[in-house]
């Protein structure tokens, strides 16, 4: 893809807008980057004054612009219906995501991992197991490092491990995955995709140009993942948590076992090595043994890099145990299903802060989960009102409303006995209130440190 003086517009300045503009800048395109939010509001001091370069804020931009666009860059959290890429989509000018742009220009090879739960906790993984074999790698995407600002350190040795969201492969046209996988498909997104059936054609997508001679590694237990056996192009590679397989990689006597092609049965590890809670952690580790194994990573790295693996930020992260009352970061359950995995991972009475932006989840399975392990339920956000209704409809009656984290996490501990856990999990995003899951966790975190002074 030639981009040398080519005239780009970029929409949507959050980490991946940024780092595209610096990216096409120094390869000497010229950009025009623009945000709905106001300047004031944007972080972008560093490129205002740089050659090439306009920008274009407080508003959606002039459809006009696309007399002197070549090409568009939607940012993942940007729809693409807004008028400006209906429009340019009509006059045929491409209009493609941060994750595209970064694969044309890209050198080496692509994992893609994508799911609805459970991507950035595989990703993390793979990552490190990269790191243990010493291949040269990158992991990037959705985990928060956008791609294209490592393309230019790419070698074809390079390999780049991508969480992609469904928003970002919305945007793909030859992306070209040489390992795919599909970890699980619940609903999440739906108000941007309106239906369950688009939610998952836009997940499938991440196959859409692999070849046989591709490999696409999918969940056998969640049935959409396993249904994608039929429609992948790619060779497919199952892992299951709950049957044993012919070929794939399964657990068997608590342990982690591949059975690959000439059927031999290898030991990865004892289950007992994955130190990150729950039962779709242990998920995630199967995939992240898949997918590595099929890259060609040498087992005893495989072993090494789980045993070490201690989780992510912000997915059921433990904080502090303060008299007794442990308090876990679960910011990253920005969906029902993600937070029913969390409630499930723990062992101890739990007080939930719940509750974020109506993303249009159905949140009664959310709900139905509580039961005989949420002893209080705190509620902020959007969405307070709904699971306050659903919950008082199960009988659940201790609920808290609460208009800020800072009160949640004080009401917490004021009714915690020694031996609960405070567990911040909203079923939600966040940006009702915040500009990420990220931003929530933090402040959950530097609240509850808070409480030792
Ligand atoms: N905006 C417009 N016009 C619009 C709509 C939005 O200009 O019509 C602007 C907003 O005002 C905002 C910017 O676009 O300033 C937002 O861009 P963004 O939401 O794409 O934010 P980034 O910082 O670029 O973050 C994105 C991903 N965000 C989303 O998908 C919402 C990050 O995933 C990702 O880590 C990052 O790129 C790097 O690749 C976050 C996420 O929540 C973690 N992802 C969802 C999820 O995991 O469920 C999909």
């Amino acid at each position: 893809m030639d981009i040398y003086n080519k005239d780009f517009l970029v929409i949507g300045t959050g980490l991946s807008g940024y780092a595209t503009t610096e990216f096409l800048l120094s390869k000497g395109a010229k950009v025009t980057l623009t945000d709905i939010k106001p300047i004031e509001q944007l972080n972008i001091n560093n490129l205002i004054n740089k050659r090439n370069f306009r920008g274009i804020f407080g508003t959606q931009p002039p459809l006009s612009i696309l007399e002197e666009i070549d090409y568009i860059i939607v940012s993942p959290g940007v729809p693409f219906d807004i008028p400006i890429i209906l429009k340019a989509i009509e006059e045929n000018i491409e209009v493609i995501s941060d994750i595209e742009l970064s694969y044309r220009l890209s050198n080496g090879k692509i994992i893609a991992i994508t799911g609805t739960n459970g991507k950035t906790t595989t990703t993390s993984m793979v990552g490190e197991i990269f790191k243990e074999s010493r291949k040269d790698s990158y992991a990037v995407g959705n985990i928060g490092l956008p791609m294209i600002s490592k393309i230019d350190y790419s070698t074809n040795e390079t390999s780049f491990i991508v969480e992609v969201s469904s928003f970002q492969l919305e945007g793909i046209k030859e992306f070209h995955p040489h390992i795919s996988a599909v970890l699980n498909i619940t609903p999440d997104h739906l108000n941007r995709h309106k239906t369950m059936e688009n939610y998952i054609d836009q997940k499938s997508r991440v196959f859409l140009n692999q070849t046989p001679n591709d490999i696409t590694i999918l969940n056998k237990d969640n049935p959409i993942t396993f249904s994608f056996k039929d429609k992948t192009p790619g060779k497919v590679i199952l892992f299951s948590r709950l049957s044993t397989l012919e070929k794939g990689v399964f657990i068997e006597d608590n342990q982690i076992i591949i059975r690959n092609e000439e059927k031999e049965r290898l030991l990865v590890c004892p289950v007992s090595d994955i130190k990150i809670l729950g039962g779709h952690n242990l998920e995630n580790a199967l995939a992240a043994v898949a997918i590595s194994y099929y890259a060609g990573i040498p087992i005893q790295s495989i072993r090494k890099a789980l045993k070490k693996f201690k989780g992510v930020a912000h997915r059921i992260e433990r904080v502090d145990i303060i008299s007794g009352v442990e308090f876990i970061n679960d910011s990253k359950g920005t969906n029902p299903e993600s937070s029913i995995k969390a409630i499930e991972a723990m062992e101890k009475p739990i007080i939930l802060i719940a509750g974020g932006m109506d993303k249009g989840s159905d949140l009664s399975e959310f709900v139905l989960s509580f039961k005989n392990k949420v002893r209080y339920l705190i509620l902020l956000g959007e969405t307070a009102n709904i699971i306050e209704n659903l919950a008082r409809g199960q009988g659940i009656n201790n609920i808290k409303k609460v208009a800020s984290m800072e009160e949640a996490v004080l009401f917490s501990f004021n009714i915690a006995n020694k031996g609960d856990v405070v567990l911040l999990s909203p079923g939600c995003a966040s940006w009702d209130m915040y500009s990420s899951y990220e931003e929530r966790g933090n402040i959950f975190k530097s609240l509850v440190k808070d409480l030792r002074r």
